[in-house]
């Protein structure tokens, strides 16, 4: 006998896992994990006996509720699962499952379409921030079809809109967990910033690379990983988040001028591979440090004029265009709002299993 979970299998954005609502989980932080960590099929390299396809970008969860916030319709608890560990980690958000989550919760009956076009005003459990993302729903249905593309993603399908509110300080309690724009890390000078995403931004050059690499030249680079390990677990504590050995936060990423028409080029380690992309909330952080004068990306970046900047963010299957709002008026200029495209799909529906050792399903 196993144990039966209803679960949508969901791309969102260049991710992929499945949706679970909450009420259907063991609502027992531990118990919950251990019950992730057995429908993924964690840990194993190659997630052989779970739904995890044995790489970061899909060996994640989102799990949602109907909100019971003034003003909000769901709430998004994201959790990354450790593939060859028996770790979860709910530090941070996810913004490519992000995306997935108002077509879930129309699709489950968690809210009513409302028009052509449904704002669904999620918060997101991780980091306690709002964002809205607008799900086209013509004849009151979801739409997947459309003609938007996203790198990262073959093929074109409909838009979801997400504007992001508030993120500075999501998982570091501030933009700038460090107080400075610029700090001196294991000899390299970082940028450590969270605008949605804690993230340790560092000169490709400085660490004696171009930048311009294949993640699978990056990953085969052991000395430089460990380099790059070794800033990293010095930056947590740095960054309020304490011990980050078994977080997946701060992601360390790589920037160096751009060499395609964008703003900036990135190579993301979220934190021990290379990202093919680069994540959403990744991008808004090293999106944020390349306006900010002072950081280590600034002098790197190509920025647009105007207080309404769209920089797009290079990585290595093409670029990610984020909108940023800046308030020049303050002292230190900072970012009111973000603004960014993705795409989702409902994959499959059905339950996931696990063992009755691991959960024999009562509360
Ligand atoms: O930064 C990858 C992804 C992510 C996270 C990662 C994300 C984000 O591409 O908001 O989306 O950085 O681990 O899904």
């Amino acid at each position: 006998m196993q144990t039966r979970i209803p679960c949508v299998l969901m791309r969102g954005g260049t991710s992929k896992g499945p949706y679970f609502l909450a009420s259907d989980l063991p609502r027992e932080p531990a118990l919950r994990d251990k019950v992730l960590l057995s429908v993924m099929g964690s840990p194993d390299a190659r997630q052989i006996d779970g739904l995890g396809g044995a790489d970061p970008l899909t060996s994640k969860v989102a799990i949602i509720s109907k909100s019971t916030r003034p003003g909000i319709d769901v709430d998004y608890l994201f959790a990354q699962v450790g593939i060859d560990h028996a770790d979860v980690d709910v530090t941070p958000n996810c913004g490519n499952m992000l995306a997935g989550v108002g077509p879930f919760a129309l699709e489950q009956g968690l809210i009513a379409a409302q028009g052509v076009v449904t704002p669904v005003r999620i918060y997101m459990e991780n980091s306690g921030n709002i964002a809205v993302a607008k799900v086209q729903t013509p004849c009151g249905r979801v739409e997947y079809a459309g003609a938007v593309c996203i790198d990262g993603v073959p093929g074109a399908a409909a838009p979801i809109s997400i504007e992001l509110l508030d993120t500075a300080g999501s998982a570091c309690g501030s933009l700038l967990p460090t107080g400075n724009l610029t700090d001196e890390i294991g000899g390299v000078a970082v940028t450590c910033m969270d605008n949605g995403m804690p993230v340790v931004v560092l000169r490709a050059r400085d660490l004696g690379v171009t930048g311009y690499e294949s993640c699978a030249d990056l990953d085969g680079n052991a000395a430089l990983k460990a380099r790059i390990e070794a800033i990293r677990l010095k930056a947590g504590p740095l960054m309020n988040l304490g011990d980050v050995a078994k977080k997946v936060v701060p992601k360390m990423c790589l920037v160096s001028e751009p060499a395609a028409g964008g703003a900036i080029s990135t190579r993301c380690f979220i934190p021990h591979v290379c990202h093919s992309a680069i994540g959403v909330l990744g991008a808004v952080t090293v999106a944020t440090a390349c306006v900010l004068p002072g950081t280590v990306a600034y002098g790197l970046a190509r920025l647009p004029d105007g207080a309404v900047k769209s920089l797009s963010v290079e990585h290595p299957t093409g670029e990610f265009t984020v909108e940023l709002e800046i308030d020049e008026a303050s002292d230190h200029k900072t970012v009111k709002r973000s603004a960014l495209l993705r795409t989702a799909r409902r994959l499959m529906d059905g339950h996931a299993y696990v063992p009755q050792g691991v959960w024999a399903g009562e509360q």
